[in-house]
């Protein structure tokens, strides 16, 4: 019996500590900063964003560089507003934006209105309400949550973040902060995985301690890995990554040898690199392929805007996740070569030796039950009806477009069996 109700104590304790948790503290990640501007009200200049998230809402936290307070005129709202583009469809271009929703936090002139947290479609659509749960009037944070189910499906394993401030009439108020903006520049945007990919590396180039300053363009390691869609990448550094400053700050850089040829491409580290990824301090990583007309001509052509899978500012990694459909010109070979880079502005920092990194085609037990399946369908093909016989030349015109694919063979197989 004293045994029952000690183990009713802690079970009781447990759920107690579990609730509290779940209901008081968040992990915060940072996702961003920007360098101190000239904003007045200074409430308005952001300066931060966290996010978080468990299984029912999504947190976040905008930090500013002042003490929030109400506006002087009557009508007038401030406003922090945070934009979400939930397709990342943003990233397939150089410089700009496309959002789906939007959360304003809203701050009336009005001492008997409350603060308010309301999401809204990119057309200006009231979807629902959230809630604030730290930080705004006196503080220089707000802190909100939303349900992530007003979302519907349109939340994948990551989004990207733009931010906006505004004064004036909520039907007509004027911008004071758009963020991100490194060095001045804009367009760019933060990203929020909600289930980063687990990397297995395949490969790792480690570079010795160069005594190159700033430290934290001093690699120490480059690696690579792949799964069926994605190539990975990553920079390990000795300190921690800048949160903004462009250029000038940092710039980091993986080359890639698509064609493990080094007579074709940018000569560099021994190699022929046929696509560059490069990310400048404060914006996103960009993949590039090479448009020069010879081995020493600097002249990239921008493909895409990657995706960091942890913020790299503030830490001493950038991780980078590249789907394999985005290297459009050459085709990845079953081994590619790798080198990295680190540099400011036009000077080189960082620069480690070459090494070869192999993808694979598909590995063979997922080819196996596929035979097995094309031998049974072909045997018995004379009781195929005449759509499905249709569909499988329509498969194999697709299938062979993609030369990377290793079942390119045995569906031009099935095609001949077909014609016969
Ligand atoms: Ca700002
Ligand atoms: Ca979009
Ligand atoms: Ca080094
Ligand atoms: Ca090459």
């Amino acid at each position: 019996m004293r045994k029952l109700s000690i183990i009713f104590m802690l079970v009781s304790l447990l759920i107690f500590l579990l609730i509290s948790l779940n209901t008081f503290s968040q992990t915060w990640v940072k996702l961003g900063e920007e360098a101190p501007e000239d904003i007045s009200p200074d409430d308005l200049d952001i300066r931060e964003l966290y996010a978080d998230d468990d299984s029912t809402y999504l947190y976040f936290r905008i930090t500013v560089d002042g003490a929030i307070s109400r506006p002087t005129t009557t009508g007038y709202y401030k406003v922090w507003q945070i934009q979400l583009d939930v397709d990342r469809d943003s990233r397939n271009y150089d410089d700009d934006w496309d959002y789906e929703y939007f959360i304003n936090i809203q701050l009336s002139q009005d001492t008997s209105e409350n603060p308010s947290v309301k999401l809204y479609t990119s057309d200006g659509t009231w979807v629902d309400d959230g809630d604030i749960i730290g930080g705004g009037i006196g503080s220089t944070y707000w802190d909100i949550r939303i349900e992530k189910s007003l979302f519907g499906n349109d939340l994948g394993n990551a989004f990207y973040i733009y931010m906006a401030t505004m004064l004036g009439t909520l039907t007509n108020p004027s911008g004071y902060d758009w963020t991100p903006a490194a060095s001045g520049g804009s367009g760019d945007y933060w990203i929020y995985y909600l289930s980063p990919p687990s990397i297995t590396w395949s490969i790792t180039i480690s570079d010795p301690d160069d005594g190159v300053t700033p430290t934290n363009l001093e690699i120490y390691y480059v690696r690579e890995g792949y799964d069926a869609n994605n190539l990975y990448f990553e920079i390990e550094v000795e300190d921690n990554i800048a949160w903004y400053g462009g250029a000038g700050q940092g710039i980091y850089q993986i080359y890639i040898d698509a064609d493990h040829d080094a007579s074709t491409g940018f000569s560099i580290a021994g190699i022929g690199a046929d696509y560059l990824i490069e990310m400048n301090v404060g914006y996103m990583v960009k993949l590039f392929y090479f448009s020069g007309t010879s081995s020493i001509d600097w002249s990239w052509t921008f493909l895409k805007r990657e995706e960091w899978i942890n913020t790299p500012n503030g830490s001493t990694k950038l991780t980078i996740v590249t789907p394999k459909n985005d290297y459009t010109q050459i085709s990845l070979g079953e081994t590619i070569d790798i080198a990295g880079r680190t540099a400011q502005d036009s000077t080189t920092k960082d620069i480690t030796s070459s090494s070869p990194a192999p993808i694979p085609e598909n590995p063979i037990v997922s080819i196996i039950p596929l035979t097995l399946t094309i031998i049974i369908l072909t045997l018995y093909r004379r009781h195929w009806p005449k759509y499905v016989k249709k569909s499988c030349i329509n498969f194999h015109r697709f299938k062979i477009l993609d030369l990377r694919d290793s079942k390119i063979f045995i569906v031009i197989s099935v095609n001949n069996f077909i014609k016969d």
